[in-house]
């Protein structure tokens, strides 16, 4: 079988972005919206078992100030909180405070070198992709992903298989053909419910997730002495699909 695309999930994969990143920005904008909440780095590690911001600060609310659930129009409260939250988030891009994890622009550069598609597919916003990627790799990075699949783009975020489907369907490629790169369960259980054969390279809040159904699991690309690169990632995609 001969590797067609690399799907690559984005928070935790691409850069290590929720303890220093997406969480600072929460408290952010907690503050700026007169709330005295604080995700502090282990209770975010609870909250992280829910993909994507909003539904995030709902969980929060539903399970530790549910006092608010009687506000009025509330998830349109949440969605202003969150679009506050997202203007932290990239003014941190911005400010060069989140760097790309080891081995992730020498990987790109290798698959697209070989002719190997490479896709994003992720539960955070296409804005938050784009700047990561701009802020990171330089302006033309967008054109190197021929899908970015974001955020909001489908119904059920991850551990649902609907983001990692919405981008096989845009690549107009099956999921035997290609590999995802991933960093949490919710992730994994995502691309691999999608058919995807998935590489995790676990992330500060996954340590101790469960990647049994992952194809290879990594601490990162790079510093573990195994360089991940096109040939690798060919002869995994074929050495499972004899299995
Ligand atoms: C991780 C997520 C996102 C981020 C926060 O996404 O679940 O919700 O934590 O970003 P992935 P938003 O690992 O799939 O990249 O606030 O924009 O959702
Ligand atoms: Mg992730």
């Amino acid at each position: 079988m001969t590797l067609a695309a690399v799907l690559f999930d984005v928070d935790g994969t691409l850069a290590d972005t929720e303890r220093d990143g997406h969480r600072i920005a929460f408290n952010q904008a907690f503050e700026e919206s007169q709330l005295d909440w604080n995700w502090d780095v282990d209770l975010y590690g609870v909250l992280l078992q829910i993909t994507g911001g909003k539904e995030r600060i709902r969980f929060y609310i539903e399970n530790y100030a549910p006092s608010f659930l009687n506000k009025n129009n509330l998830e349109d409260w949440i969605a202003q909180i969150h679009k506050i939250k997202t203007k932290y988030f990239l003014n941190l891009l911005k400010e060069g405070k989140i760097p790309l994890r080891p081995g992730i622009k020498r990987l790109l550069d290798d698959l697209r070198s070989n002719n190997i598609k490479v896709a994003i597919a992720t539960t955070t916003t296409y804005e938050n992709v784009s700047t990561l990627l701009q802020c990171t790799l330089g302006n033309d990075a967008l054109e190197w992903f021929d899908v970015i699949g974001a955020g909001d783009i489908v119904p059920n975020k991850k551990p649902a298989p609907d983001i990692y489907q919405w981008v096989l369907k845009q690549l107009n490629l099956s999921a035997e053909t290609c590999i995802a790169i991933e960093d949490s369960e919710n992730g994994l259980k995502s691309s691999t419910a999608a058919g995807i054969r998935t590489i995790i390279t676990i992330s500060e809040y996954t340590q101790k997730q469960d990647f049994s159904d992952a194809i290879l699991v990594l601490e990162d690309l790079e510093t573990t002495g195994k360089q991940i690169d096109t040939r690798t990632i060919s002869n995994l995609l074929n050495q499972k699909q004899n299995k």
